[in-house]
């Protein structure tokens, strides 16, 4: 019969120097005042130690899995970086957005203001929509009204038309979706986040870049590395949980069952007393049925011991209508309750935050701007169409 070795890698730093701690009650006991962000992992002064923590907390195992009592990772830890709060983040990366978005903002003012609005230049504002992967159906929307407005208004004003065109497109990203990430405890349960999307869309650095505003925000994190595909995925998420100082629970080989991980992260999670526990899985695309499987039984088994709070689906925003095909097949087998969307940095298709909205109605949370640590920013509608308007 195979083992699985459940590895509880923590890493605690605090300030001015480096502890072991075993099993501690990490609840509100922030992991020090570590060190600049921006310093490179694993080098300069005051590296963190590794302790351990256990995962086992007497609770029963899963009837399904086999899982040994957790070892010491006893792996090295890096310096922890102190992450900046997020608040804002969405406002000071723009410039991200705006690059990727050359010209949209500026065409379509340019035609609403200009000489001559007739249909075929609305058809050319429309089409200009369509093409940002906002859908047609939105993009109609949003042009007949603008349409209206602009007859109405009696004005070509630049400020004018610009200032309607910005309402409309607000309104269209929907400024009353509850955006709120629900990663705050319960009691003595941690906040449970899984992360879910197809390969390579961003899962795992949104894990890590997520714990780092959650840390940075003052809480306790936990990380599961349930995508055991790879053991890569699993030493990328714990370079992720050095840098800021969150514990790693994982596997000791590819092919363990992340079921199995994802139960202990969260019963480390409950035993170490942190504040929210974020689970990766893999998305191997080719075995469909059976990732949708999978990722049920992950679920299931982590509800066995905490709630699910958030199930946030990954999109590469530069994927377009497949993504949105790969959105609705996660969407039916589990319960998503948020949209990550990364890559937007790399796309002018920002078009696509209405559209998936629209096709799960389930709110855009967050994005990724960047490949950075710090390019993960909380989803503000009208911050991102200023962007999108180059304002
Ligand atoms: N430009 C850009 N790259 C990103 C963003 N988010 C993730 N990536 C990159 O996408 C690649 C795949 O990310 P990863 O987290 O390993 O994807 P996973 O397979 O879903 O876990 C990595 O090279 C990331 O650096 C983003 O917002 N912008
Ligand atoms: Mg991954």
């Amino acid at each position: 019969m195979e083992h699985v070795l459940i590895i509880v890698g923590i890493i605690v730093v605090v300030a001015g120097g480096a502890s072991a701690l075993v099993v501690p009650r990490l609840r509100r006991g922030r992991p020090g005042t570590g060190h600049a962000s921006g310093q490179p992992a694993g080098t300069g002064a005051g590296a963190g130690a590794a302790g351990t923590i256990t995962a086992d907390d007497g609770a029963a195992r899963p009837p399904d899995t086999d899982v040994l009592p957790p070892v010491p990772a006893g792996q090295a830890a890096g310096v922890v970086e102190r992450p900046p709060p997020s608040a804002g983040r969405l406002v000071r990366l723009r410039g991200r957005l705006a690059r990727s978005q050359t010209g949209f903002g500026a065409v379509l003012l340019g035609l609403l203001s200009g000489a001559k609005l007739d249909d075929e230049t609305w058809d050319q504002i429309e089409e200009i929509l369509i093409t940002a992967d906002m859908g047609v159906a939105p993009a109609r929307q949003l042009v007949d009204r603008l349409r209206t407005e602009v007859k109405v208004a009696g004005t070509r004003d630049l400020a004018e038309v610009r200032a309607l065109l910005r309402a409309d497109l607000i309104e269209q990203v929907d400024p009353n979706l509850d955006r709120a990430l629900r990663t705050e405890p319960h009691g003595d349960r941690p906040a449970v986040v899984l992360m879910v999307g197809v390969n390579g869309t961003g899962k795992t650095t949104t894990c890590g870049r997520l714990a780092r505003v959650l840390i940075g925000d003052g809480q306790t994190v936990l990380l599961g590395a349930a995508d055991t595909f790879r053991a890569a995925a699993a030493d990328q998420l714990q370079t992720w949980g050095g840098r800021v100082g969150a514990a790693v629970v994982r596997a000791d080989r590819e092919g363990a069952d992340p079921a199995s991980v994802a139960f202990e992260a969260v019963s480390a999670g409950i035993a170490a007393g942190v504040d929210t526990v974020i689970v990766d899985t893999a998305g191997r695309l080719h075995t469909k049925t059976g990732l949708m499987d999978e990722l049920g039984k992950i679920k299931r088994v982590i509800e066995k011991r905490a709630t699910v709070d958030e199930v946030l689906l990954v999109l590469d925003a530069t994927t377009g209508q497949n993504g949105l095909r790969q959105a609705r097949v996660f969407a039916e087998a589990v319960d998503v309750t948020g949209i990550v969307l990364t890559k937007l940095d790399g796309t002018a298709k920002g078009g696509i935050v209405v559209a998936v909205q629209r096709e799960l109605g389930v709110p855009v949370k967050l994005v990724g701007l960047g490949e950075g640590p710090d390019d993960l920013a909380p989803f503000e509608p009208a911050a991102f169409v200023d962007a999108l308007l180059g304002v």
